[in-house]
């Protein structure tokens, strides 16, 4: 029941329970009988939450409306006062995530809904398929985003008076060849774990080799004829791999501070 009407319904009972003893004085109350009727909303100065002005009289002509001629008064009925506000819910839950172990994800939501995804590859590097000859910058660059080479990697006759050769991300190389760039003074392979033939020769300027996690050259070793090379830097390197993990000849000669080449070094 809605708050007019029950209001309608309540004020009727009143009225009726009011004029009753009247009607049975006149022995035919079937005749009359009390009746309301919503004037209209009340005003905010008479309800500050809301209410109907009602009016009340005797449907004389007992048509079942309360005719302007029949009504006898009229009261204000205001609404009661709101509610102070409820404590607000819960949080609701949301959707998780979980790995299968097994390069999916599974989204799973409390409606029951779930879905399976597939998980982003690992970031396990990459190979470079086949044997490539770097000439400039911009081919170091290029290879920067490989983490190997499978076949040999030549590194010669720079043209761009490249100072340093630097391949950070370098980890293994089927065989590495580095040879007569003029213009540089530095290699640096801080990521070099293993190679097959690993030879550098005949730079003129060359000053410094850093190749400090190198631990298997399966292959030859062959540094020479570097004449700004300490030769006691490269036997540093040497004996930091260890002869054992070194398979094939190991030639050093034509270095700073080292003996020249033979015939057939
Ligand atoms: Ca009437």
């Amino acid at each position: 029941m809605s708050k007019n009407a029950f209001i309608v319904a309540f004020f009727t009972f009143l009225l009726v329970s009011c004029l009753a003893p009247e009607q049975n004085k006149s022995g035919d109350s079937s005749q009359f009988s009390a009746i309301t009727k919503v004037q209209g909303q009340a005003s905010e100065t008479e309800c500050s939450d809301g209410g109907v002005v009602l009016n009340y009289g005797i449907d004389e002509n007992g048509n079942g409306t309360l005719d302007d001629d029949e009504v006898d008064g009229s009261e204000t009925v205001c609404h009661g006062e709101d509610g102070t506000n409820g404590e607000n819910g819960a949080n609701g839950s949301s959707c998780t995530l979980s790995d299968n172990n097994d390069g999916t994800s599974t989204l799973s939501c409390p409606d029951g809904t779930s879905v399976t995804i597939e998980s982003a590859p690992a970031d396990t590097g990459t190979t470079l398929q086949g044997s490539f000859n770097i000439e400039n910058a911009a081919d170091i660059e290029w290879l920067a985003q490989y983490t190997s080479v499978s076949g040999t990697l030549r590194i010669s006759n720079f043209a761009d008076g490249l100072s340093t050769i630097s391949l950070p991300n370098l980890e293994s190389v089927g065989e590495l060849w580095v040879q007569a760039c003029q213009t540089c003074t530095e290699l640096s392979f801080p990521a070099l774990t293993q190679t097959g033939d690993f030879t550098i020769q005949s730079h003129d300027v060359l000053a410094n080799i850093s190749f400090p996690v190198l631990a298997s050259v399966d292959g030859n070793f062959i540094i020479k004829n570097n004449p700004l090379l300490p030769t006691n830097q490269i036997e540093d390197l040497r004996d930091d791999i260890e002869e054992e993990n070194i398979s094939g000849t190991i030639s050093i000669c034509g270095n700073k501070d080292g003996g020249s080449c033979g015939e057939y070094d």
